[in-house]
């Protein structure tokens, strides 16, 4: 069978594009510089891809912000608004314009890919788009690898899937929604598969995960239409799903002129009993088998006995690959020298992944015996996994066991939690508060590192932290703050901090998985039973509180978004896992009260993104995220106020479910969509008090007095003034103080002036 992946990960093993991205945003090297590094990059990657054995190498993969963005220049469909960008410079300077904003625009949107970490940036379409790329550089990228003699397959994202996430900007008249972009659309990738045709490729993958959602008819027909339209236009098409299982599409798929069809065979194994029977000649099927979305080593012997009935009914018409794209797993665990020996032998990052593919193929090839050694080493790691104390704790089944049916409630309801939550807190209408983490300064980050590398001591680390939280402390008393946090000095990452701390996760030292441009984040490892070893927040929290009378707010990480920002163990399921995650966050709730914190924030920011992407599985998957949230909160006495925070506003339709989190006040990202999802608070009727974002953080720009005022006037008039909380969009961890400063002095100010105004009347 023949190998190749998806994708391949293109950040780099030591981080080098983040590093030459960043360095280039700064002014400190130039296009060259960071074209070369992207050069080697790619060339790195292929060699890995060859090394391990695979027979065709992905191109185009590569992106230098976004994989969404880089198909959009290719087909020529940036958005209208950047076309002045740099018209003649060189093509970077509107390519990162528009991925990062420039003076006179704001950046295209960021957000979630599919059920992912990973953000892409928003197409956007309007009436002057006219889709006449050339694809030149993917061109040049192919023959930057033929060069090397490597069989390039080049990879790009789907019409339809392209389509699917994109936004129709301002009035564009006949055109409306998304699919009437389509007849435009389609010459673009016509002229793309010819040129690419022109190379010598054979096979051009087409990604379309947009298959893994519920599809109405008119999308179905348009594949239809689309796809038609591409075939024979060049090289044969693999057309690409993953994230899910294609279900009921699977008919439409069998209809569509194209050569083979990639399937999730990991998220999805049972879809392939209806899809084999008929399959036509000569169609490749790519069965995605090694899981791209997680790091644990692949079962290979159980794997290789599935196959082999497979290749015997397909033959060379059988493909091996991951079930996605390795862009959401770490490189290479070549790299990682701190893990536990037993974790360390049952893990397989990107590479390593790459190695399990050529094992299966030459087992299907040669026969069992020929791989045995690979076989046996396989299933030694993940036996040892299995074998470690860590992973099954009779304590924590027994607590699990044993949760009384209320372990979620509260002991009395809102309203009467509000008024000895008042009585406690004696806070004013529209009380101001912030997310909870301030400037992560290049010192901050410098007394971590040297202390993780044990250059300062513990007592050194510990008073730089607390000479921190003083300073925060000091300075949101001087702004008039009336709750207040403690900042986050001594935290990393808000999940990679709770995995450092809890017992049955690890993290790694260099497992950097790409959220965004040059963004990343190491995910922890939850590889067995979870539970809450020590204290790991409760000594910070103390000493803020102890510096002030006004109350500071404890801060947790809550267990939805632990388990989703985390690699979870697959021998169990995330109902368990969350809800092991929420015993733990629980004990540290019960910590804290005990030391005097009078009010508990739980965030939740991965709340949405861990919905399923198909509607039939999201009553479940949500009343199980619901109950642990609940857990978590729910032994906190009815005086201590409970907090969360959410951001990416896309959840009204998860109201119900965000309601019956039951928080006593709820954080939400509002400023940039004008109130607009306070609406739909209104609407529902939401029973809890809510902290509207009144700014916007992610802009530099520090916003009046006069703009915040108009957002909370808007409102008072959805809310009652009783229940709302006056704060900013999100955590100011990205910003820098003097901005900071700025724009929560004139927050303080507009929530005093309303202040005033409503007494006035009352
Ligand atoms: N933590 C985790 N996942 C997340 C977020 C988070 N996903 C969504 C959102 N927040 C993504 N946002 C960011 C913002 C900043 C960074 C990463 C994701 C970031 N990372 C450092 C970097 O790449 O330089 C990592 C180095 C460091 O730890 O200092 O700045 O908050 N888990
Ligand atoms: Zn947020």
């Amino acid at each position: 069978s023949l190998t190749h992946t998806l994708g391949f990960p293109r950040i780099g093993a030591r981080r080098e594009l983040k590093f030459a991205l960043e360095r280039y945003w700064r002014g400190e090297s130039d296009a060259a510089e960071l074209r070369a590094v992207g050069r080697s990059l790619r060339r790195t990657h292929w060699q890995a891809q060859r090394e391990a054995g695979l027979d065709l190498v992905a191109v185009g993969d590569f992106a230098w912000y976004d994989q969404v963005l880089q198909t959009l220049d290719w087909l020529g469909g940036l958005p209208t608004r950047f076309a002045d960008a740099g018209a003649d410079a060189d093509p970077f300077v509107r390519l990162f314009a528009c991925a990062r904003g420039n003076a006179a625009q704001p950046a295209m949107e960021l957000t979630k890919w599919f059920d992912t970490n990973y953000h892409y940036l928003v197409p956007e379409l309007s009436a002057e788009l006219r889709f006449d790329g050339e694809a030149v550089e993917l061109l040049d990228w192919v023959c930057e690898a033929q060069a090397l003699g490597l069989h390039a397959k080049p990879v790009l994202i789907g019409p339809l899937t392209l389509l699917r996430l994109a936004k129709v900007r301002g009035d564009s008249g006949a055109l409306a929604q998304p699919l009437d972009w389509l007849p435009r659309l389609l010459p673009a990738y016509r002229r793309v598969l010819r040129a690419l045709g022109e190379l010598g490729v054979d096979w051009v993958q087409l990604d379309e995960p947009a298959l893994a959602l519920d599809l109405d008819a008119d999308w179905l027909a348009a594949y239809r239409e689309a796809y038609a339209a591409l075939a024979g236009h060049g090289p044969r098409l693999l057309l690409a799903s993953y994230f899910g299982g294609i279900g009921e599409h699977a008919a439409l798929l069998r209809e569509l002129p194209i050569d083979g069809v990639h399937l999730d065979l990991v998220r999805a194994p049972g879809q392939l009993d209806g899809f084999l029977a008929d399959w036509p000649q000569p169609r490749v099927l790519s069965a995605g088998i090694i899981d791209g979305r997680n790091i644990w080593r692949a079962d290979l012997e159980t794997l290789l006995a599935h196959l082999s009935p497979l290749h015997a009914a397909l033959g060379e018409r059988l493909w091996l690959a991951p079930s996605c794209s390795l862009l959401h797993v770490p490189v290479d665990l070549a790299h990682e020298n701190t893990l536990p020996a037993a974790l360390q032998g049952a893990l397989a990052f990107a590479v390593q992944k790459l190695g399990e593919l050529t094992t299966l193929a030459r087992g299907l090839r040669d026969g069992r015996e020929a791989v045995s050694a690979a076989l046996l080493e396989a299933s030694a790691g993940r036996a040892a996994l299995a074998g470690l104390p860590n992973r099954r704790h009779p304590l924590v089944e027994q607590r699990l066991a044993e949760l009384d049916a209320d372990a979620g409630e509260r002991a009395l309801p809102f309203a009467e939690r509000a008024q000895r939550q008042q009585a406690v807190l004696g806070l004013p209408l529209l009380p101001t508060t912030t997310i909870g983490s301030f400037p992560q300064t290049a010192a901050l980050r410098a007394a971590r590192r040297d202390y993780r590398e044990q250059r300062i001591g513990h007592l050194e680390y510990l008073e730089r932290m607390r000479a921190e939280i003083r300073e925060v402390i000091t300075r949101q008393e001087a702004l008039g703050l009336d709750v207040l946090v403690h900042g986050e000095p001594e935290r990393n990452d808000m999940v990679e901090y709770f995995g450092e701390l809890l017992g049955g996760v690890a993290t790694s030292a260099n497992g950097w998985v790409q959220s965004y441009g040059s963004r990343c984040v190491k995910p922890p490892l939850i590889y067995g039973d979870v539970y809450r070893r020590e204290a790991m927040t409760v000594g910070w929290s103390r000493y803020a509180q102890s510096l002030s009378e006004r109350p500071v707010k404890g801060m947790l990480t809550g267990p939805v978004t632990l388990w989703k920002w985390s690699f979870c163990r697959d021998d169990r399921d995330s109902a368990t896992v969350m809800t092991q995650l929420a015993l733990a966050l629980r004990e540290e709730v019960a910590e804290l009260e005990a030391a005097g914190i009078r009010i508990v924030q739980i965030d939740e920011p991965a709340f949405r993104e861990g919905l399923p992407l198909r509607a039939a599985a999201r009553a479940d998957w949500l009343a199980a995220a619901v109950l642990a949230f609940r857990i978590a909160a729910a032994g906190a006495g009815p005086a201590t106020q409970i907090h969360t925070h959410m951001c990416y506003s896309e959840f009204n339709e998860i109201l119900p479910a965000i309601a019956a989190l039951d928080a006593d006040v709820i954080t939400i990202e509002t400023a940039r969509s004008d109130m607009e999802l306070l609406e739909a608070f209104h609407d529902f009727h939401y029973p809890n008090a809510i902290g509207p974002g009144v700014y916007d953080i992610h802009s530099p720009r520090v916003p009046g007095s006069a703009a915040m005022l108009r957002l909370l006037r808007r409102a008072v008039e959805l809310i009652p003034a009783e229940r709302l909380w006056v704060n900013p969009d999100c955590g100011l961890k990205t910003r820098d103080w003097p901005e900071v400063d700025a724009a929560l002095a004139q927050m303080v100010e507009a929530a005093r002036t309303l202040r005033t105004e409503l007494a006035s009347v009352a």
